[in-house]
Order: structure tokens, then sequence, then C-alpha cells
């Protein structure tokens, strides 16, 4: 593995067709974004939608997720190679979809689609959407319109049964846009773990 090595086999943007897109964008187009012609997508103004590569721990990835929750500081180089090393070991399970700005080489962008297997559902798969968050200073792009219309499509893509996410009582208009809906008689219920940090720091 190299820096250039993606968390998924991104041939998978291929057989996708984008028109089945909830919304239209300006700019949405299959391109080539790696050095080995891997593949992404063009949203224009130097900004493209790619797999998570293992070189964008030196493209702030983690200071993005950082602006949504706790990351650690613990978290240094190696235990990011080694997570995405775990990740990428485990087929067709873990898609986290990268903006980078190509511009200034960062990432501005990020969503995660976990495919969890299932026995039920005739031994199907069910997919969480999970961590979206775009950069403070690229809000009004329409960008996290655009990264979660698009995992919903790829998550239909790979099969899922159904897919989910929790959110805060404030986004939810943001979420029923593109179907999401709370389901009669089901409850989110969470336990936390105190050896665990709860409160958000800055990285
Ligand atoms: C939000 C995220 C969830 C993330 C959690 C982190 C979405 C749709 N939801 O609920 O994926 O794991 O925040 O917060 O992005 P926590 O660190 O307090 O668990």
């Amino acid at each position: 593995m190299d820096e250039s090595t993606n968390l998924f086999d991104s041939a998978i943007f291929q057989t996708i067709n984008i028109k089945n897109l909830t919304f239209k964008y300006d700019t949405f187009e299959l391109t080539q974004t790696g050095p080995n012609g891997e593949y992404g997508y063009d949203l224009g103004d130097q900004l493209v939608l790619r797999p998570l590569r293992l070189g964008d721990f030196d493209r702030g990835f983690l200071k993005i997720l950082a602006q949504l929750t706790v990351v650690g500081d613990d978290v240094k180089r190696e235990k990011f190679e080694s997570r995405f090393r775990m990740m990428k070991s485990c087929p067709n399970s873990y898609y986290i979809v990268v903006v980078e700005d190509l511009k200034l080489k960062k990432i501005v962008g990020s969503i995660t689609l976990v495919n969890e297997q299932k026995f039920i559902r005739h031994a199907s798969s069910r997919g969480r959407i999970e961590d979206v968050v775009v950069d403070d200073t690229y809000r009004g792009k329409r960008l996290g319109k655009l990264i979660t219309d698009f995992m919903v499509l790829l998550s239909k893509h790979i099969g899922c049964y159904k897919l989910s996410l929790e959110c805060e009582d404030k986004l939810r208009p943001f979420y029923s846009q593109f179907g999401f809906a709370l389901e009669n008689n089901q409850n989110f219920m969470c336990i936390r773990f105190a050896s665990q940090p709860l409160v958000k720091s800055n990285m």
C-alpha cells in the first residue's frame, strides 16, 4: 500500500447511474482522479469526490472529522494507517468518500457508508450513514447535500435492504429530503461508556 491506495475499489463508480441521484447538480461528472486511473467525480471549482486514500492523513482528513466530534490526539499517522488497513481488509463493508479541494490539496468533506452484513432479509446487508461533515468554510456549496445524495444511491446500488442514520433534531428536515423518516415504534437507544472522552476537543 502507498499513499495513493484507495479504501475501496473506485471501479464501482463506473457502474453507478448518477442520473438516479435525487437532486441535480451543476457539475457531477465521472473522471479519473488518481495516479493509476482511479475513478472519482469532478464537482467543478477544482473539487473532486473520491474514495478515501491512505495519503489523506496529510490532507487534513482527521481535522475535518474533528469538526464533527472528538477524534483524539492519540490518532496519529500510525493509528490512522492501521485503522485504514483494517477497514480495507473487510470487503464491501467500509465506503468512505471524501471531497478534495485540488487547489489546496485539502479534504473539505467526508461521509461514511458502513455496509453491515446480515443473515436476515435473505442474507442481505444494512447500510448506515455515518460521520457526515463538510468544512465550515465550504458551507453553502451544497456539498453536504451532494455527498449524502450520492451515498444514498451507492447504498441502493450495493444492495442494502435499509439505510439509517442518527442525527440531531435540527437536521431532520435535511435528511428527510432524501427519504429518511422516523419509523413507527422504533427508537434509537445508546449507552455511552465513560472510558471514552465525551466532550469535543480541538485537534
Ligand atoms: C452524528 C453522526 C454520527 C457520528 C456522531 C458522532 C451523521 C449522520 N451522524 O450523530 O455518524 O458518529 O455524530 O458523535 O453524521 P458522538 O461522537 O457524540 O458519537
